[in-house]
């Protein structure tokens, strides 16, 4: 007996591990691996019932590009051919299929012709990852293992939302990525076309619309922004192109949803159209410093007309039931001061500015009724007063958001920015905002969108399901930013909404992602996110570990770029100067970021939350070994639970203090310490104390890291339109903060450090900039002087960057402006000293 238990506990494990060696993404409800496979020849038909042709088509054409098989369309089924069959009396929800592949063929049968669909696309994830590929793959065993898979949703919306206007994507762009997402079960695609950058959607009415909104640059209505830079950019969308994108996504079993922008983030309409502001806010002279000329006037009544008629073109391109009209980030507080907007609010007894905005909600809320739609729009529209119940509500701020629109009974679309805006940095070391953290993608994947320990069983029915977003300000380089924000987290964002709670599981998730899904993407053509080994120092090692079994790592030690065929790494590596090698995955042709060690964290803390707190202590050796300013960071596990406050942080040499720092850079998130240590002597012993006192038990780790540059003691002084908050930002040696002026620059501006002591250096680097690279300064050279009275001229800047490599000790060096910047502004950093 005891036996038998064991082998059926044996067979049952096998087949979990054969039914996870599929790998399939998002994850199906149910996988029952069978014995024996199915092999494509080129005999093979598909066979398509009532209802299929369409999808058959789909199918032939994808398996044909990459096998070169023709696949016959058969009205008939026979032996090896592939069968697809809608079939309404399925007993499974909407969008469902079941398919069973055997040795004699495949059926799938979905439960209506998305399903139909969807089981195709699990079929294509059966084969090898090269049928993915556009070109004919040659040598291949087209093999499919005998399976069968009962699947359907957890959720009927599953959305991504692309931004096109910060950044503009053409056609095929957008239809490329129109497929990615149906390869992922994802079946909405959320448009926005309009935004204060730009117009993108034409509309014959109004013409200036797209002829005058849709482009920035120098001498264009919209000033140049988002890295457009000295040039005309832009573009738009013909209705002709819209209507070509709208059924070419219909295909692809995606409803398009167009999202134009209102009452705010309109600056591009106004741009064109200046009437449709409040006159407060037209003239650039007289408005308000907080009124950046982008909202509608809600006073104004031909307004609505206008509206109207621009929703009534809109409606006629988009099949989609839902018209999205934004309603987000309005500047409320031009309305009261306008003499329209404030006499409508007296008229109407209104206090609050809120309310306005909800009569203009109920207003376009009426003209999309009209036109046979449902209205959605951002969470703003549950501010100021009841929605009418046919509208739908996106979720962006907080999970929170979603749960009060739910309560209302209110359609709710969970779009929680901190794990679903993909516009934010996976990590520290990668481009990208971070206004709402960082979003890497065990944290897109670790949201249940229907949590029920936020939502009651009665407002998680009205979930309607996930979608994440692209916003393209930060899209202009470098490029194939668009794949590579996009993936792999849409995978993680897709099962969220596809697969059932209860099979979804990160390790899994990951498991299934880099061991199959890497290279389906590939052969798709992503230039998705390869993920970066985690490499630390201590004692003189370097040690590396690979982001997932089996991943390519490659180093180099001269600080130069890692490729395809620098050294692999197999082992810790011994190296003293490790602030000099690099690290890379490598996939193929695709790479991850580069990352140079970090030092191993010297400990963790707990704050304390006596009266008295004690302090904490770390022991240094192995970390901190060698002279140099260095730099300790309280970095809280969990960011959102508030952190500690850090005080008296000390190091120690042999038990005497030889460096403090008691206060923490006012910008900082995590708490940063400046500890010089130019008296380091490595025969003795070092350690770090410090307090962490907290109210709640707040706990996180303790970083340490040398400064790679010198940072001797420095004045600024400005003669430019800098925002004078701003200027310490220039000498903190923080190089995470900058100083921004409020204007373009005018020829003559300047920016001048003077040192403490003549500065004995190598090389000044003078970076411009934000750190995503926006506001460079393009027109611009340095200057230097060795008596702080003569000055001679050096470098141009050269993309935002100039360098200068004295040859004997200065006294103070300069920035100076040339000419008007390209962009709205500029942005200067602290000088990096080597
Ligand atoms: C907020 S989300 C916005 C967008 C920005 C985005 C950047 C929303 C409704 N408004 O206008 O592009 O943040 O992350």
């Amino acid at each position: 007996m005891k036996k038998i238990v064991s082998i059926l506990t044996l067979s049952l494990f096998c087949g979990m591990m054969f039914a996870q060696s599929y790998n399939l993404i998002p994850r199906p409800v149910e996988v029952t691996p069978a014995k024996g496979s199915f092999s494509l020849t080129s005999a093979a038909a598909i066979v398509a019932g009532k209802g299929s042709k369409q999808v058959a088509l789909y199918l032939q054409q994808k398996l044909n590009r990459s096998t070169g098989m023709p696949f016959k369309l058969a009205t008939t089924s026979a032996v090896g051919s592939i069968e697809l069959i809608v079939n309404s009396a399925l007993d499974i929800p909407a969008e469902g299929y079941l398919l069973s592949a055997t040795d004699k063929g495949v059926k799938i049968e979905g439960k209506d012709a998305d399903g139909l669909f969807y089981g195709v696309q699990t079929l294509l994830q059966l084969l090898p990852p090269q049928v993915y590929s556009a070109q004919l793959q040659g040598g291949i065993q087209w093999t499919i293992p005998a399976v069968s898979v009962k699947d359907y949703p957890r959720f009927h919306y599953r959305g991504m939302m692309l931004d096109v206007v910060r950044q503009f994507f053409d056609e095929q762009t957008v239809k490329n990525y129109i497929d990615w997402l149906a390869i992922h079960k994802i079946n909405k695609f959320h448009w926005h076309l309009t935004d204060d950058q730009g117009w993108r959607i034409e509309i014959k009415k109004y013409p200036k619309l797209t002829s005058v909104a849709a482009w920035r640059g120098p001498n264009e209505a919209i000033a140049p922004t988002l890295g457009s830079g000295d040039k005309r950019y832009g573009g738009f969308y013909t209705q002709k192109q819209i209507k070509e994108i709208v059924r070419y996504a219909a295909e692809q079993h995606i409803e398009v949803i167009p999202e134009i922008d209102l009452p705010g983030h309109s600056h591009a309409a106004a741009s064109a159209y200046p009437e449709i502001l409040c006159p407060t806010s037209r003239d650039e002279a007289k408005r308000a410093a907080d009124d950046m000329a982008d909202a509608w006037c809600v006073g104004n009544e031909t307004n609505f007309t206008m509206l109207a008629n621009i929703l009534k073109e809109v409606a006629a391109l988009f099949p989609s039931k839902i018209i999205h009209i934004g309603g987000d980030e309005v500047n409320m507080a031009i309305w009261p001061r306008c003499p329209i907007c404030s006499a409508f609010m007296k008229k109407e007894n209104m206090q609050k500015p809120e309310e306005l905005q909800n009569y203009f909600v109920h207003r376009l809320n009426k003209i999309i009724d009209g036109l046979g739609k449902r209205m959605a729009g951002w969470d703003e529209i549950l501010d100021g007063g009841d929605l009418e119940g046919s509208t739908q509500v996106y979720a962006w701020r907080s999970l929170k958001r979603a749960e009060v629109a739910t309560e209302k009974g209110v359609p709710t679309v969970v779009m929680v920015g901190q794990n679903y805006y993909f516009d934010m940095a996976q990590s520290k070391y990668e481009r990208g905002h971070n206004w709402a953290g960082l979003v890497p993608l065990d944290k897109v994947y670790a949201l249940d969108p229907a949590d029920n320990t936020v939502f009651t069983a009665e407002q998680a029915k009205k979930v309607m399901g996930v979608q994440a977003a692209i916003w393209s300000e930060l899209f202009n380089e470098p490029a194939r930013f668009l794949d590579y924000q996009s993936y792999p987290r849409i995978c993680a964002m897709a099962e969220a909404g596809w697969t059932q709670q209860s099979l979804r599981n990160w390790n899994d998730f990951y498991q299934r992602l880099t061991s199959s899904h890497f290279e389906r993407m590939y052969n798709m053509g992503i230039a998705f996110r390869v993920p970066f080994p985690v490499v630390t120092y201590k004692n003189e090692l370097v040690t590396a570990v690979a982001p997932y079994p089996g991943a390519e790592v490659r180093y180099t030690v001269d600080g130069s770029e890692p490729n395809a065929s620098s050294v692999r790494y197999s082992g810790p590596v011994k190296e003293f100067n490790y602030e000099k090698l690099k690290f890379k995955t490598i996939y193929k042709d695709l790479s991850s970021v580069a990352v140079s060690p970090e030092c191993e964290n010297v400990g963790g803390w707990v704050s304390d939350s006596a009266a008295k707190p004690k302090p904490q202590v770390w022991d240094l050796s192995g970390i901190v070994d060698r002279p140099g300013i260095w730099y300790a960071t309280f970095v809280p596990d969990q960011p959102t639970k508030g952190s500690a406050s850090v005080s008296q942080v000390r190091v120690y040499e042999n038990g005497i203090a030889v460096a403090s720092d008691d206060k923490a850079t006012a910008t900082e998130r995590t708490q940063r310490y400046r500890l010089p240590l130019f008296a380091f002597d490595k025969t003795k012993k070092y350690s770090l104390k410090a307090i962490v006192q907290g109210k709640e038990n707040v706990s996180g780790v303790v970083k340490i890291e040398r400064s790679r540059c010198m940072e001797p003691a420095v004045g600024v002084s400005v003669n430019a339109n800098l925002n004078p908050e701003y200027a310490r930002y220039l000498t903190d040696y923080d190089f995470e903060t900058v100083a921004r002026t409020i204007d373009r620059g005018v020829a003559g501006q300047s920016v001048t450090y003077v040192f403490a002591q003549p500065l004995t250096c190598s090389k000044i680097t003078f970076n411009t900039g934000t750190l995503t690279a926006f506001y460079l300064l393009k027109n611009g050279h340095v200057e230097y002087s060795v008596d702080g009275e003569n000055w001679i001229r050096g470098d141009k800047f050269e993309k935002g960057i100039a360098v200068l490599r004295p040859s004997q000790p200065l006294k103070a060096v300069k920035i100076v402006i040339d000419g008007p910047n390209d962009e709205a502004i500029i942005a200067f950093q602290d000088l990096k000293i080597e």
